[in-house]
């Protein structure tokens, strides 16, 4: 087999006092944290987009790294040698999982017919890399967003033959999941909007895409997939306003179509930034509601105000990340880098150290979340917090004997009510930034 990250060793952990920019300083798979290995706990996951596919380009300027892994671009021997340099990739680093689009397997045909073809070549050949190396599909998806015919969606086009190739990518997409042995398969709106609503009929457009996804898990059942579909939130870019706008709005969206048994959502960290929340935030309103499924981990800038799909490198975040993970018992999906290298960084070396990065970034953050929930004080002040609701009063608001008149009587009785406790969020911040650095 022809090695095609030749100067590339496999990535080993070696601990914190390494210099070694070829190796963890973190992630070391092993490692037993809260009763689960690392690797358990951290089910990473390679976005073939980014990874394979993404040279760099901008709106400026063309691509400044290679990926033509020696093969002549736009052929499936390109899309053979990306398998390739996948695979090579996944068992270097130790990362178990991939994410693919549909469209980022092979060069798409004029017609979806040889697209199809091609498709079923590739996946062959993927499958038995999986077969050999133990690797696994974390999810897949179709790409509905680059194609011009997308122009105005998909589920949410106005023109029907849209809506049908778009359908006709979909079945595909879900075979191929169901044939890697996907963990779950993927909806982000990305044309799912709108530029100005003096064109849009906004019902039939979100009651068109709630159809889409209801054929989508029709079918996907009848071929045999178990796993769980995501929808995944972005409020906009590259439309001016997006459907799947935040966490909230995408729980909304699936309880009213009744989805929401068979999806969960996909929060992806710079997605959260866009939409005015933090990270933590989309992943809190979406475990409360039993739905956090899978993540897309990567950063934004906080100067700019687009998608800049970083690899992860803030400790504090991915903290607050992994607290949340943490507390909601864990993944069913993964931690996928949706994530590029910086145009300048553009050699195969800067995308391993962009991996090693990431891992790290978020092997620390594991670290130091198990150590805030094993520390105990953020925990048992909530509860302390909170602790009115759990007797006297409280209680019977919590267990529905309460009326207004019977809180309006207590109240009555108490005159003036006193003031809530301080919520002491200077002295709680200072714990978290005692237990990272210590
Ligand atoms: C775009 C984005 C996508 C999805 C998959 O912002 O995040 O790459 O993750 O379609
Ligand atoms: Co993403």
């Amino acid at each position: 087999m022809r090695e095609i990250f030749e100067n590339i060793p496999i990535i080993r952990y070696e601990g914190p006092d390494s210099q070694n920019p070829l190796a963890f300083k973190y992630y070391n798979p092993d490692r037993i944290i809260l009763g689960k290995t690392m690797k358990e706990h951290l089910p990473f996951a390679m976005a073939w987009w980014h990874t394979l596919c993404a040279t760099g380009t901008d709106m400026f300027g063309r691509g400044t790294a290679h990926k033509s892994f020696g093969k002549e671009m736009e052929t499936m021997e390109h899309a053979m040698a990306k398998v390739d340099a996948g695979f090579e990739c996944m068992q270097k680093l130790g990362i178990s999982y991939f994410c693919f689009h549909d469209a980022d397997l092979v060069p798409e045909a004029a017609d979806i017919r040889e697209t199809n073809r091609r498709l079923d070549e590739i996946t062959d050949y993927i499958l038995e890399k999986i077969q050999s190396t133990g690797i696994r599909c974390l999810w897949g998806t179709a790409n509905l967003f680059s194609n011009p015919r997308f122009m105005n969606g998909a589920g949410s086009t106005n023109a029907a033959d849209v809506y049908c190739f778009a359908a006709a990518q979909i079945k595909k997409a879900l075979e191929l999941t169901v044939k890697l042995g996907g963990k779950g398969y993927v909806f982000w709106g990305g044309r799912e909007g709108y530029e100005t609503l003096l064109n849009t009929d906004m019902k039939l457009e979100q009651d068109n895409i709630a159809r889409l996804m209801h054929m989508a898990v029709d079918y996907a059942r009848s071929i045999g997939f178990k796993g769980d579909f995501y929808i995944e939130p972005k409020p906009k870019e590259p439309m001016k306003h997006q459907y799947d706008f935040d966490a909230a709005t995408a729980i909304g969206f699936l309880r009213q179509y009744g989805l929401e048994k068979d999806f969960k959502l996909n929060i992806e960290a710079n997605h959260a930034t866009l939409a005015g929340h933090t990270f933590q935030h989309e992943l809190r309103v979406s475990a409360i509601n039993g739905m956090l499924g899978s993540i897309d981990a990567n950063q934004g800038d906080d100067q700019l105000g687009w998608d800049t799909d970083e690899f992860p490198s803030n400790v504090y975040e991915a903290t607050m990340c992994m607290y949340e993970v943490l507390n909601a018992g864990g993944l069913t999906g993964g931690l996928n880098f949706d994530a590029k290298n910086r145009r300048p960084s553009y050699t195969p070396h800067d995308m391993f150290y962009a991996f090693i990065l990431g891992m790290d970034t978020f092997a620390l953050g594991l670290i130091k979340a198990a150590a805030i929930i094993e520390d105990g004080r953020l925990n048992a002040f909530l509860q302390d917090r909170y602790a009115s609701f759990y007797n006297g009063i409280g209680q019977t608001i919590l267990d529905g004997s309460a009326t207004l008149t019977s809180l309006a009587c207590y109240a009555e009785s108490l005159g003036a009510p006193a003031m809530p406790d301080s919520g002491r969020q200077e002295y709680l911040q200072s714990i978290v930034n005692n237990i990272l650095f210590s």
